[in-house]
């Protein structure tokens, strides 16, 4: 059995968990938040027998689409010191950030 955890972002969240049920997967969605952005995003948990992992990676290729997001940041200028600039940065998000675990053992009681 495996762990397949997809970090997504939350505008892809509801489409692929139920899409992933429709297959017939297990899912566990968790609130989450990136780190670099400190935007929030969604984890979907789903255990999944090692011989269906391919369906549930071509499903989250097809439902997670990659975005770019707009921040407004500050550089330092370079003539003075304590003068920040702002400026605009894009940041390319997504389709989906996944990893693959082996899962030692399953239960259900
Ligand atoms: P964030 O950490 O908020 O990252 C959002 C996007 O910012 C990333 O998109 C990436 O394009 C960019 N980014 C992240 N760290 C950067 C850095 N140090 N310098 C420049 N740009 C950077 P994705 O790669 O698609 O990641 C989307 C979200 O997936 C991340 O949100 C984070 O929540 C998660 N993630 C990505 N890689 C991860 C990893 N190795 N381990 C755990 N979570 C990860």
């Amino acid at each position: 059995m495996k762990l397949v955890i997809a970090i997504v972002q939350d505008q892809d969240a509801h489409a692929l968990q139920t899409i992933l049920i429709e297959n017939g997967f297990g899912v566990t969605r968790l609130a989450s938040t990136g780190g670099f952005l400190k935007d929030g995003n969604t984890t979907l948990l789903t255990g999944v027998k090692r011989d269906r992992v391919d369906e549930v990676l071509a499903l989250i290729k097809e439902n997670c689409e990659m975005r770019i997001v707009t921040r407004n940041t500050t550089t330092s200028a370079s003539w003075g010191s304590g003068v920040y600039l702002p400026y605009l940065v894009d940041v390319k998000v997504g389709g989906a950030v996944v990893f693959v675990l082996d899962v030692d053992q399953f239960e259900q009681f």
